[in-house]
């Protein structure tokens, strides 16, 4: 039996795993980011990581193939930097060499999505596929392809963020520094916001009532909706409506066979999923055909980035 070594860095987790060639994850290790703090402190505690995983998993370093990492922002998986990464606050961090530091073994990396879109072509909801696309609505919404079995990364390693493009014209404002990208509407934070707005503007709904004992999250309008809340319903079809017109859009462009969308919020199922999947299918161009994208919920949950992550070393070469 193989075993690879895959790192999901998070902006508040690190989370190392060993994965075997069957696609299992035979054991992790995981501590918090704890960012900001210097990058080389955070390189460190991933190498500590990944030698738990190992050592949880009962084997030694010898035993494993490769190392890969999955990392928000911008990562170039020629030169093993990551050139740009806003939440973590790295620039231009030389993440293979910090790592080698430590373990004498080919290390390599890639944007978070990405690994995770990998880790489902490979092991699950978009397996088999020929040509999938990738979204997960999490912090932010991001965005893997693959094409032909490969990533694509654009020329310069910075796709694809389908979750900085533009879905309503001055709209909200997005961390990128765009106002109105797809992830200000279908991330779970944009989610969030919207919430936060409508209890803002109906005091007496039930949303308002749930906030004031606990803390609001992306469940909370899909919570007071299921309870006959019809402001929260309102917030819920608002949200559809927005993921609808970013997944019609991907599919426009990129016409794939699987598009599969994971991240916190598709823990609500069919709920989001058939709703969205009418729309889309009533919009996208090529509305008639028999061959329109399938439309997906991803399978491996937090996984997908560890599991895509430990089998970085196959996917671009
Ligand atoms: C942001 C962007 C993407 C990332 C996506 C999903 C940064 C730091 N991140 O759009 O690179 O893939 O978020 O990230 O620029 P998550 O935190 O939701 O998993
Ligand atoms: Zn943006």
């Amino acid at each position: 039996m193989k075993y690879y070594v895959g790192i999901d860095l998070g902006g508040t987790n690190i989370v190392a795993g060993v994965v075997d060639e069957e696609y299992n994850i035979v054991a992790k290790a995981s501590t918090k980011t704890n960012c900001p703090r210097p990058e080389k402190e955070i390189a460190d505690d991933m190498a500590k990581m990944a030698i738990q995983a190992v050592e949880n998993a009962n084997l030694t370093m010898e035993q494993i193939e490769w190392i890969g990492i999955g990392t928000p922002g911008i990562a170039n998986s020629e030169t093993g930097i990551i050139e740009y990464s806003n939440n973590l606050g790295f620039k231009d961090t030389p993440m293979v060499e910090y790592i080698r530091e430590t373990i004498d073994k080919p290390v390599f990396i890639e944007n978070d999505a990405n690994a995770a879109a990998y880790g489902e072509f490979v092991a699950g909801a978009a397996k088999g596929a020929k040509n999938a696309v990738c979204i997960t609505l999490g912090t932010g919404v991001g965005g893997g392809i693959i094409v032909e079995g490969k990533i694509y990364s654009g020329s310069n390693f910075a796709g694809a963020e389908i979750g900085h493009t533009v879905i309503e014209v001055d709209g909200a404002q997005c961390s990128c520094g765009r106002k109105g990208c797809f992830e200000a509407y279908s991330s779970a934070t944009g989610l969030i916001r919207m919430t936060n707005e409508a209890i803002a503007e109906h005091p007496d709904s039930l949303m308002a009532e749930m906030a004031k004992s606990a803390k609001v999250t992306a469940r909370t309008s899909f919570d007071a909706m299921r309870d006959g809340d019809k402001y929260a319903k309102e917030i819920v079809d608002k949200y559809i409506k927005y993921l609808a017109a970013g997944i019609t859009n991907t599919i426009n462009i990129f016409q794939p066979d699987v598009l599969c969308i994971g991240g916190g919020v598709c823990n609500e199922g069919d709920a989001l999923l058939i709703p969205v999947k009418e729309i889309v299918m009533k919009e996208v161009y090529t509305r008639n055909s028999e061959k329109n994208a399938e439309i997906v919920i991803a399978k491996l949950g937090n996984d997908a980035g560890i599991i895509g992550a430990a089998f970085l070393g196959r996917a671009n070469g």
